[in-house]
């Protein structure tokens, strides 16, 4: 029986916008900005997860940790994120000294995943500046390291840092080799880490290292990258032209700050027959001009591992079909119950993840985490059998 943590919702926003107080020493990294990085300790909503599987295991087949007692399995293609508040360092960033160094090791499940460390820059009104990405190698059969480094860009205030793992066909089955073929690729991952530090004498020895490894992987992940990189190039030139000027004098943009914040109230973790499950959410969200509007996802993803989008039409609540909960919107402060109803026999067991998250009007989700304007707002409960 898969264990779930039982407060589930309650601390995920200040967690995942929980801002180390540390500040660092001219020329030293930061504490360990990423939270419950290591898999030692049970996790609530600390990682944003998007599609694949994640789990906590303490073990996996002859694999053991990397440290500690526990690991983490990346099953799928996978989007690991977490939302980091860097605004203590603000002024080694705007004096464009801050680097950042994303890490984590890996060792290979099963399969020839494809995979990626991407960090995205976000300036104080929330707004996207741009992001770097890596290649890396996690397909290693022994415990690797994977790290690289980058410059963080002016004006940054919260970082997205991302472990992609991309799941290539051949590991989707229905092949020749169905028997043999795992439903799956896996990777395994342990101890992973981000700092920021404040001047760039940092010692920086192991970049060379990763430059060195991840040119190996550049071709394979062609497609997925070139893809993001259209996206990005359309998103950045609209965020320019709407904002204006707006963004880049910190102090008038203090007056005109978007917030955005979004939580699922805590809820039990376990529901039988006849049980009744209430899911609200609670929205957070004031827009600084009409051109930062925002729709509001809502997505379910079932014990078969498909994805329901909440709709707005009142007749078909629930489509397969990816689409916004609420569109257009600008100030919004309540708490709203997305879901009541009553557990039955026909809804299929198992575990049940809810999602919620702002993302800039007219933007989808599903093709690209450029979009997205609010923290991740997760809630899982298991359906169980009587
Ligand atoms: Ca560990």
């Amino acid at each position: 029986m898969k264990r779930l943590p039982t407060a589930l919702m309650a601390a995920a926003m200040t967690s995942m916008l929980a801002t180390s107080t540390f500040a660092a020493d001219e020329g030293e990294w930061s504490p360990n900005l990423l939270l419950k990085p290591n898999a030692e300790a049970e996790l609530d909503d600390e990682w944003g997860v998007w599609k694949g599987g994640f789990s906590r295991l303490s073990s996996y087949g002859s694999i053991f940790p990397h440290q500690g007692n526990f690991f983490f399995r990346l099953a799928g293609t996978v989007k690991l994120t977490q939302n980091i508040n860097v605004s203590d360092y603000a002024s080694f960033i705007d004096n464009g000294n801050a680097e950042v160094k994303i890490g984590s090791w890996f060792i290979l499940g099963v399969g020839t995943p494809e995979c990626s460390f991407i960090i995205q820059y976000y300036d104080e009104n929330a707004a996207y500046l741009t992001e770097d990405s890596e290649s890396i190698g996690c397909d290693a059969a022994k415990w690797t390291e994977q790290q690289t480094i980058k410059t963080v860009p002016l004006g940054t205030r919260t970082i997205t840092a991302e472990i992609r793992v991309i799941e290539p066909t051949a590991c989707a089955g229905n092949s020749f080799w169905a028997d043999s073929m795992p439903e799956y690729c896996d990777v395994l991952l342990d101890d992973a880490y981000f700092h920021i530090n404040s001047s760039s004498t940092a010692p920086d020895e192991t970049s060379s290292d990763d430059e060195d490894e991840t040119s190996n992987d550049e071709e394979g992940q062609g497609d997925e990258t070139s893809n993001d990189e259209d996206e990005q190039d359309d998103e950045t030139s609209n965020d320019e032209d709407e904002q204006g000027g707006e963004t880049d004098d910190s102090d008038d943009a203090s007056t005109t700050a978007t917030t955005t914040s979004l939580d699922f109230t805590e809820v039990e973790a376990l529901y039988y027959n006849g049980d009744l499950l209430l899911i609200d959410l609670v929205e957070n969200l004031q827009v600084a001009t009409r051109f930062q509007r925002v729709d509001l996802w809502i997505a379910i993803e079932l014990p078969d591992g498909n994805l329901l989008f909440m709709t707005e039409e009142p007749f078909e609540r629930f489509s397969l079909k990816p689409q916004p909960f609420k569109s257009s919107l600008d100030t919004n402060q309540n708490t709203h119950r997305v879901l009541e109803f009553e557990v039955v026999p026909s809804l299929l067991r198992g575990n049940y993840t809810f999602y919620a998250v702002y993302v800039k009007e007219g933007q989808n989700p599903m093709n690209s985490f450029l979009g997205v304007r609010s923290n991740i707002a997760i809630t899982r409960i298991v359906l169980g059998n009587d």
